[in-house]
């Protein structure tokens, strides 16, 4: 029903596999390999759409997944790259990772455009692999994983100025009367749902955005019925407009009114209130007597102008006041100048993005021997000609790529221990010792493995 959040899964493509194959030409009997590399998987891409103002559309859809990159083929042939998955999102969409609840990222100023998850890297083809021993090679490199990840999206509206206050005040009536914005305008509560957003133009080249945002009832802050949503996009405004029904209409207290709603706001963000504020004192066609102290403009006067807070009388039926009290929120927009209310990031997509588990055993502790397992490195030994050099090179440097080497680590794995891995063997060997030089393409990792053996079975 209401649709400023939403929880989707994304998740990106995998790289492609490389390829094995060899040259099959007339009068050549043993041709060389031409595997050719996997392509790339597809991105996760989020943009901002300036025609989004609801998460509406995630409601309908929940997963968005990239496609993976295909397998390298013969003769060179390099495999299709998958396709991005690009997710169009209103701006002011924070992104959260769903677990955690931290924020990745703030779809708002310049940051219209990110690359949530990264399509995994294509694997290289066995053409690659060649070398003067292994002329042969029966291997290619897999392609890289994909990753994914459950996200939760926020729309916090952005605006210079936000309309605020109980339901039915005629916070949509005065966004009607002062700007392009059409939001539904009727005599009950919650008519409106989303926040909606206008453009305001004043004379010369004056210009600010007003933002409807959807009536605070009491017991917001505490999340009941729909208030504790709307508080949020509050949090984005820079400065805020409070409407009150200042005839009394619906029987309550304007004075009270305030006083309620600033007690919700202070329970959930108290540095809001210290925000530029304005008291609209709405409907003041229906007050009979203006000057009677006894009504509700004259109360609403008495109590919040000795604190600094203009009282500005309106009527969003006559537009009677709404010249003054847009020109009193310039002002303040004005002085503020145009620096927005974004998000720093708390957690990066690679620290939260999942690739797929691998169980890792430890048998026993003390004997130094720990066990590897699971599909996809069971899946890797299978493409993997761990004889060769290039092959082996390959499989430590997956160990270390996939974080294997350093989950061990935290388990306990030391120099000398052994890692049994789906019937081989290998004896580990700590940076130190690790002859970086001899095996140059991966001497930036931090890890050696020798003496691998397979293990009698
Ligand atoms: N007499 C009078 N009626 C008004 C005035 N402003 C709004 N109204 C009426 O009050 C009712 C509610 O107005 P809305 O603008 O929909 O109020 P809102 O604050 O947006 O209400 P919600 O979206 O439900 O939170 C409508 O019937 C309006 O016609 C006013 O200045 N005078
Ligand atoms: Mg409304």
């Amino acid at each position: 029903m209401f649709a400023d959040v939403a929880r989707i899964f994304v998740k990106s493509g995998k790289g492609g596999n490389g390829h094995v194959s060899f040259r099959r030409e007339l009068y050549v009997p043993a041709g060389g390999p031409d595997g050719g590399d996997g392509g790339k998987g597809g991105d996760v891409i989020f943009e901002v759409d300036t025609g989004l103002n609801t998460l509406e559309d995630f409601r309908n859809q929940v997963k968005y997944i990239a496609t993976p990159g295909e397998e390298g083929g013969g003769k060179r042939m390099h495999g299709k790259n998958g396709k991005d998955m690009i997710i169009r999102v209103p701006e002011g969409t924070i992104i959260k990772d769903d677990e955690s609840g931290k924020i990745i990222a703030d779809m708002s100023g310049s940051n219209n455009r990110l690359v949530l998850l990264k399509g995994g890297r294509g694997g290289l083809g066995n053409m690659h692999f060649a070398t003067p021993t292994m002329q042969a090679p029966r291997f290619a490199q897999p392609g890289q994983d994909s990753r994914e990840l459950w996200l939760r999206l926020e729309l916090r509206v952005i605006a210079d100025v936000g309309l605020i206050g109980f339901p039915n005040v005629g916070k949509s009536s005065i966004l009607t009367m002062c700007s392009n914005a059409r939001p539904q305008v009727a005599n009950y509560h919650f008519t409106t749902i989303n926040p909606h957003l206008g453009v305001v133009n004043l004379s010369g080249d004056r210009s600010f955005v007003m933002a409807d945002i959807p009536g605070l009832i009491e017991g917001a802050s505490e999340g009941v019925g729909l208030g504790y949503q709307f508080l949020r996009h509050i949090e984005r405004c820079k400065a805020l407009i409070h409407v009150v029904d200042a005839s009394g209409s619906e029987g309550r207290d304007p004075v009270e009114d305030v006083e309620t709603i600033h007690e919700e706001i202070r329970k959930y963000d108290a540095s809001i209130l210290e925000r530029p504020l304005i008291i609209a004192a709405n409907k003041t066609d229906l007050i009979y007597n203006m000057e009677d102290p006894d009504n509700g403009y004259q109360r609403l006067k008495r109590a919040y102008e000795p604190k600094g807070i203009k009282v500005l009388p309106i009527s969003a039926a006559t537009n009677q006041g709404l010249r003054e009290l847009l020109e009193a929120a310039w002002e303040f927009v004005d002085k503020i100048g145009n620096t927005p209310v974004t998000y720093q990031s708390e957690i990066s997509p690679e620290e939260v993005g999942k690739v797929e588990q691998l169980s890792i055993i430890l048998n026993n502790p003390t004997d130094g021997v720990f066990t590897v397992e699971g599909p996809k490195i069971d899946k890797m030994l299978g493409y993997t000609n761990l004889e060769a050099e290039k092959g082996f090179n390959f499989f430590q440097h997956f160990m270390v790529e996939q974080g294997i080497i350093k989950r061990l680590k935290k388990m306990g794995l030391k120099d000398g221990d052994t890692i049994k891995i789906y019937g081989h063997e290998f004896k580990y060997l700590d940076t130190e010792e690790y002859d970086a030089g001899k095996r140059d393409d991966f001497k930036d990792e931090n890890f050696g493995v020798s003496d691998h053996k397979d293990a009698e079975e």
